[in-house]
């Protein structure tokens, strides 16, 4: 019913956690982004990004032609709106959820990855560039820990904003945070890490993970992009 465009990274994560929850049959498309697979034609018909997630659902709700998305939070949305499942119908919950979505994909998810970048992948250590993304993270790290000291999951019940934060915070040794230092983010993170779905989620993603180090191609393929 859904084509998944994947890879076993934060991004392709949020989808499988959103899939696995609601058991909504879905195949995936491995996308090797390693590889320069996000560039074929066909990838960017549905993605012109050049980035994964993506989706097609095959059998949408209004009927006729299949739907693609791209963009995860797009994704997200699309998916809860379709099963009406981890988003509330009422404008006020709705509307904390959407606020914790868009907080994600604008904030803790492209800080987070620049914070990957330059303490993981850049060839030259850049004291200024890791100093910055590790405090900025840090900081965003503190704004989950406040909000989670007051609330069980970021925004009423779990919902498409806790699926959207949750794989960025897997990595977090890797960001240079340490989870006893957020003590209710240690708590949340704990929780959605046990639920069944999250583990089948992390399942499916290691069939595709790699622990090589990046080779030099890789590295050219995904941090060599110009227009
Ligand atoms: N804003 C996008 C970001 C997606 C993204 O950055 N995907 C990365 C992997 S996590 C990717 O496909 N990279 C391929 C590339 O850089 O060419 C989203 O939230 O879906």
């Amino acid at each position: 019913m859904i084509d998944l465009y994947y890879w076993p990274t934060p991004n392709g994560h949020k989808i499988t956690l959103f899939l696995e929850e609601t058991a909504l049959p879905y195949t995936i498309v491995p996308v090797n982004i390693g590889k320069g697979e996000q560039f074929k034609p066909e990838f960017l018909a549905i993605s012109p990004n050049n980035r994964m997630p993506a989706i097609v659902d095959h059998t949408p709700l209004e009927r006729g032609a299949p739907i693609s998305v791209f963009e995860s939070g797009a994704i997200l949305l699309y998916l809860a709106e379709k099963t009406e499942q981890f988003i509330p119908a009422d404008a006020r919950g709705r509307v904390q959820v959407l606020e914790w979505l868009f907080w994600q994909v604008a904030g803790l998810g492209p800080m987070a990855g620049q914070n990957h970048h330059f303490n993981r992948y850049a060839p030259e250590k850049i004291a200024y560039a890791i100093e910055r993304y590790v405090k900025e993270t840090n900081r965003l790290y503190g704004v989950m820990n406040k909000r989670l000291a007051q609330h069980e999951f970021l925004a009423g019940a779990y919902s498409i904003a806790d699926m959207a934060a949750y794989p960025w915070i897997v990595p977090h040794e890797a960001q240079g945070q340490s989870l006893e230092d957020f003590p209710h983010l240690k708590r949340w993170f704990e929780s959605i890490k046990s639920r069944p779905a999250t583990v089948r989620a992390y399942e499916r993603g290691a069939a595709y993970a790699s622990t090589a180090p990046m080779s030099d191609e890789q590295r050219r393929v995904l941090f060599g992009q110009t227009a």
